[in-house]
């Protein structure tokens, strides 16, 4: 009782420090990506929608939480569940149904669903990519790019706890801290890669303490804690250049392809968010 006071006092804190527009922005947005994703599965198993979609429900205050202390130039690095993160980031929300359906004025031209979107020439968000986690070596090169120009962007990404196991991960986070790259690093940890669960993906309680590996610090963010921590997490890390990882429980399922291979939780999500900053 005393602790869950003590977080509702300093979240109470924390969303005071953000401006009242910041906040109508971020609960529109929210409610946006929730309805968003709830249509879009709803459409799928009408038959209406093709392909298979990946829900990030659940996972919208991190997403949001994260990107909205971005700027323009700043480029976003997604994974299969982040489409809120990049609709926080400016993607049209009609373009993002023409990507739905394939279609010519989509993102990719109608090369390709909606997995593999991104708007690289408009809103800096790279295209998502099929093999995890694909898109940390990308950022990586990204940051690096904006060191070696003298440019003071930052490049955020994010993936799922179970690509944190995959080698890429960890040369990507590496590569980020000896040459102290500005990357803010996003690991959305709902406790299973598909079926997978956390304690048979890595044997360390949490993500976050991954980052002492590679001389980071590492933050996590527990529970119901509210999107404006986030945020102010994200930002303390973006003025620091930096590396982060966050986790949360997801409430929808792994895919809506044929393959579900765990019970759903019906309960609210729980979020744990880990940064880890590089300096
Ligand atoms: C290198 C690689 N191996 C396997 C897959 C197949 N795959 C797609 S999503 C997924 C689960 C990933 O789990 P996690 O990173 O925790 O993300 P979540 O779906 O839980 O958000 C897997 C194994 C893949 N895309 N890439
Ligand atoms: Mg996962």
């Amino acid at each position: 009782m005393a602790r869950t006071q003590t977080r509702q006092d300093e979240q109470q804190k924390v969303e005071r420090r953000v401006p009242d527009d910041e906040l109508k922005r971020a609960l529109y947005l929210l409610k946006l990506c929730r309805y968003f994703d709830e249509r879009m599965e709803t459409l799928y198993r009408q038959g209406k929608l093709p392909g298979a979609i990946y829900s990030g429900r659940g996972q919208e205050g991190t997403h949001i939480g994260v990107v909205l202390p971005l700027g323009p130039d700043d480029s976003l690095f997604p994974t299969h569940r982040d489409l809120s993160a990049q609709m926080a980031k400016g993607l049209d929300l009609k373009r993002i149904m023409a990507q739905f359906w394939g279609r010519i004025d989509g993102y990719t031209r109608g090369r390709d669903g909606n997995s593999h979107i991104g708007d690289w020439y408009g809103n800096k968000t790279w295209t998502v990519m099929s093999h995890l986690p694909i898109a940390y070596p990308v950022a990586v090169g990204a940051a690096w790019a904006y060191q070696r120009r003298g440019e003071p962007h930052v490049a955020m990404a994010i993936c799922g706890d179970g690509a944190t196991s995959n080698g890429r991960w960890h040369e990507s986070l590496n590569w980020s801290a000896i040459y102290r790259l500005p990357v803010v690093w996003v690991v959305n940890n709902n406790l299973y890669a598909y079926s997978t669960p956390n304690e048979l993906e890595f044997p360390v309680p949490t993500i976050a303490e991954r980052a002492a590996a590679y001389g980071m610090p590492g933050v996590r963010v527990d529970g119901p804690t509210s999107w404006p921590s986030r945020r102010q997490r994200a930002r303390r890390s973006i003025e620091r250049p930096a590396a982060s990882a966050t986790t949360r429980n997801r409430s929808g399922k792994a895919a809506t392809t044929s393959r579900v291979a765990r019970p759903i939780d019906p309960v609210e999500p729980r979020t744990l968010i880990d940064f880890m900053a590089n300096w």
